[in-house]
């Protein structure tokens, strides 16, 4: 086999990477190549970067509809600094008989002899320079790569790529400004970046203690006991989910916090708040009146308890139903809502907790089908927006298992 290996610290993975991939892939005949992400060393500065499980996931997310490339995670779990040197000693041992391609910059290749040991470098590895297809001096590249061939004997091999104008600082650096269209980002990759947040300066929803003591407090006063308790239950869970899929943790535990904070009210006090706010009662929530608490908890959160999150809001007003595409936090909560440690009733109560740490849009779906059973089963009308949700999900395994 003919393996290509492109590291990096890929935080984030953007469209250059992937063209040097495909090129590397289609102009040396690959037949796998491999996005190997740098790993974490202990010192580095943490600030603006995204943990190595999430330089993962978006590598992962990148390739997932490529042929012949692939995530690798042999360096990134690996806390100190990897000489190249050694990684491709190792993978040779792995590999001693396929043909390892290493993928450099054009800019790398200049530092290439002060590199750790280049002998053993070439012994494993043919050296891949990825060019840009404009570049003026072709000619003094070709020199240099013959230079280092008879100097290493080894091969190094020009590939040509179009010039993707984007690096990772810049992304980065943009996100942090609160751009919003972001260039040369996999569409895949530039919505993960979002749902979690990663490399905002500004984490809004930083919520302090004071706050979040005052919510409790509000909460305590107006919910029934083991309504209250349940909130509990929900935030903390929220928060766990929040550490398993990398959202923030305040924001996660006051969503769950306010989630059905309208339960404060009776089912007439929340029909006479829809009409007092015009809030539009829809067919569904006429037959089944308790599902408005999660329209009008939203309302609550925004106008008494002062949050202006609209994700928050969001995972609020969505709480009960879902909808369609949801986001990490609606997520979150909709299945700590279900999962949460005072639950004991659902059918398959111990599989969608695990589920729900192991594989979110498996527990998501595992109770959007239960629920839709359970409403049938009892002979109950089910809401227009919890069908979308399921029609949406159908597709996911774990739905209707
Ligand atoms: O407020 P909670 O009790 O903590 O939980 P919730 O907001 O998820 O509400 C759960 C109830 O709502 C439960 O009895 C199932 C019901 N429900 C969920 N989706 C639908 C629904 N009821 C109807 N009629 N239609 C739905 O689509
Ligand atoms: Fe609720
Ligand atoms: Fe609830």
């Amino acid at each position: 086999m003919k393996i290509g290996i492109l590291g990096g610290s890929f935080n984030p993975i953007h469209e250059g990477h992937m063209n040097i991939a495909r090129a590397a892939r289609d102009l040396l005949g690959l037949d796998i190549i491999y996005l190997m992400p740098a790993g974490e060393p202990p010192h580095k500065d943490r600030d603006f970067t995204a943990v190595r499980f999430m330089r993962l996931d978006m590598v992962r997310l990148a390739v997932s509809d490529e042929q012949g490339i692939d995530a690798f995670d042999f360096e990134i779990f690996k806390d100190e600094k990897c000489y190249t040197y050694e990684t491709l000693g190792e993978l040779k041992k792995l590999w001693p008989n396929d043909e390892i391609f290493f993928l450099i910059g054009e800019d790398s290749l200049d530092y290439f002899d002060s590199w750790k040991n280049p002998k053993e470098i070439c012994a494993a590895a043919s050296i891949a320079v990825a060019s840009r297809k404009d570049s003026s001096d072709k000619g003094t590249l070709d020199e240099k790569l013959k230079r280092y061939s008879a100097k290493y004997k080894s091969n190094f091999i020009r590939i040509n790529c179009d010039d993707v104008p984007v690096s990772s600082t810049m992304i980065r650096e943009k996100i942090a400004e609160g751009e919003e269209s972001i260039v040369f980002l996999p569409r895949t990759v530039h919505r993960y970046i979002k749902e979690h947040h990663l490399y905002e300066k500004d984490l809004f929803f930083d919520i302090g203690d004071e706050e979040i003591s005052e919510i409790k407090r509000k909460l305590k006063k107006k919910l029934k006991r083991s309504r209250y308790t349940h909130t509990l239950g929900v935030a903390s869970t929220c928060e766990a989910l929040a550490m398993r899929y990398g959202y923030p943790l305040r924001a996660a535990f006051t969503a769950g916090l306010l989630h059905d904070c309208a339960k404060g009210m009776t089912i007439d006090e929340q029909k006479r708040y829809c009409r007092e706010h015009d809030i539009k009662i829809s067919e569904s929530e006429k037959k089944a009146p308790w599902l408005l608490h999660a329209k009008v908890g939203a309302d609550l959160a925004s106008f008494k308890y002062s949050i202006d999150n609209e994700e928050i809001l969001h995972a609020i007003r969505y709480h009960t139903t879902g909808c369609p595409d949801m986001t990490l936090l609606d997520k979150i909560v909709f299945i700590a809502d279900y999962i949460e440690p005072q639950r004991h009733k659902q059918v398959r109560l111990a599989e969608v907790r695990a589920a729900a740490y192991i594989d979110i849009d498996l527990a998501l779906s595992m109770i959007l089908s239960d629920t839709i059973r359970y409403l049938k089963n009892g002979g109950a009308p089910i809401d227009e927006t919890t069908l979308k949700t399921c029609e949406f999900y159908k597709d996911i395994k774990g739905f209707n298992t």
